[in-house]
């Protein structure tokens, strides 16, 4: 193996990161991250590191999960790929969507896939106008958003996502709008938790009824916004969300990247807030994260309708359903089955971690500790009765350097911190993740004088 600063020097030259600043990375130089176990990765100076983000939201079984690894192994021996197009198949695909349909709410019953959040993005809205216009409602083509989502990076999962900094730098596609997220510890000013819930969702029926309905196809969300925060909306929003959706006849995309496979104490977050979307959007978990793969799970209303047409419905990539990908997630699926860990998410550890969590709440720094199964988040503040901020978010930034020295894997989202830890881990674990939380807050309060 190379030493660290060969390393480090070669990236720099060579390797462009995902939003990443390359003048501080500069300065701060790249950690390598050599190898992963359980709950815990290691640098080159191999200490553990918990992992409180699950690699980047998709490691939910953890690491070192060999069966996965076996699966993929022996399906590369016996068809490492053959394609999904002109009239062929193979077994992992059919498998894997008789799987995850059987797992899905009833009206769903399809799927699509893709190789990342972001292209399942992109096929939602192939579906949503080809449905709109097999109607015969062709006008039908504007999606509504939210401000503050993440639906990825491509330029349509970008359109969707409703971050004001990723706008800035690419000209976003003029048939998606926004509206406001439900954040209401940071938006909610005095309102009531369920009155600004009701007000929030409200402003989709306000935004159908300005552009006019014939005009509107679809609403996409995250049912908990996690890039943006880990922003849990009040329990008023979904139903009303709902009841809008079926009064105007929009279709509803629960962009579920996040939130599937457990995290909330149900396969998917959409039978949590008992919504009926016609679109679910997968990836990450699917595959424990171990092979790109992601898709779409289908309403029949549109998947009849599509399948109905008659002629070709030109959409599809190269991998849609590579194999090795599918015996990834056939394996993923094996294992939540068998270690019965949606249940445990509802019945043990999420109950576990909300305790455990919500007592960080009584830190100086912290002005709301939020939970939801296996995701957590903290809202740093300077002042608890008035919610003030630091400024120019070094709370956040210097949290997550002081994460990093206490070995723990806690994301920054501006002042807020947010975890969705691997749904394995223990209460011992739990406990080691909050208690090195709290040191980092130590520490942070230190720095900062506070
Ligand atoms: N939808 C949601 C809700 C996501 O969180 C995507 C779509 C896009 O998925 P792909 O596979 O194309 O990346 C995501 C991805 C972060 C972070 O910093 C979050 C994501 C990706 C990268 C970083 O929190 N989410």
């Amino acid at each position: 193996m190379s030493d660290l600063a060969t390393l480090q020097q070669l990236d720099a030259q060579h390797f462009i990161h995902p939003f990443t600043d390359h003048n501080a990375l500069a300065d701060a130089k790249t950690r390598v991250v050599t190898r992963a176990e359980g709950i815990y990765i290691f640098e080159q100076d191999d200490k553990p590191i918990l992992d409180g983000m699950s690699g980047l939201w998709c490691c939910n079984l953890g690491y070192g999960r060999t069966e996965i690894n076996d699966a993929v192994f022996a399906q590369l021996n016996q068809l490492p790929f053959y394609n999904s197009f002109f009239q062929c198949t193979h077994e992992p695909a059919i498998e894997l969507s008789q799987r995850l349909t059987a797992l899905a709410p009833e009206h769903m019953n399809t799927v699509f896939y893709t190789n990342s959040g972001s292209e399942a993005n992109d096929t939602m809205i192939r579906f949503v106008h080809r449905y709109w216009d097999l109607k015969e409602k062709p006008s039908k083509k504007t999606i509504i958003s939210r401000k503050n989502g993440y639906h990825g990076s491509t330029i349509a999962g970008a359109s969707l996502g409703g971050m004001g900094f990723m706008h800035e730098q690419f000209k976003g596609l003029d048939y998606i709008t926004h509206i406001d997220q439900p954040y209401w510890f940071g938006e909610g000013d005095d309102m009531d938790e369920a009155e600004f819930g009701l007000k929030i969702a409200q402003q989709l029926e306000a935004k159908i009824l300005e552009l006019g309905v014939d005009n509107v196809a679809a609403f996409i969300a995250e049912p908990v916004q996690g890039a943006g925060g880990v922003i849990i909306p009040p329990a008023t929003y979904w139903p009303e969300i709902q009841r809008i959706c079926d009064n105007y006849e929009i279709l509803l995309v629960a962009d579920e990247v996040i939130c599937g496979f457990g995290r909330f104490g149900t396969t998917f977050a959409t039978q949590y807030y008992d919504i009926r979307p016609d679109f679910i959007c997968f990836a990450k978990a699917v595959t424990n994260g171990y092979q790109p793969l992601g898709g779409i799970l289908i309403s029949d209303r549109v998947a009849d309708t599509v399948k109905a047409a008659g002629d070709d419905f030109a959409h599809g990539f190269t991998y849609s359903g590579h194999p090795a990908a599918c015996a990834a997630a056939i394996a993923t699926l094996d294992i939540l089955e068998k270690e019965q860990l949606v249940e445990r998410v509802k019945d043990d550890i999420g109950p576990y971690f909300a305790e455990k969590w919500a007592a960080l709440g009584e830190h100086p720094l912290v002005g709301q500790a939020r939970s939801i199964g296996l995701l957590g988040a903290i809202e740093l503040v300077s002042d608890k009765q008035t919610k003030a901020r630091f400024p120019d978010c070094i709370a956040g930034s210097t949290c997550r350097d002081m994460c990093v020295k206490t070995g723990l894997v806690m994301r920054a989202v501006g002042d807020v911190m947010v975890v969705a830890p691997p749904l394995v881990m223990t209460h011992a674990q739990v406990d080691e993740l909050c208690e090195k939380a709290w040191q980092a807050l130590e520490l942070t309060a230190t720095k900062l004088n506070k």
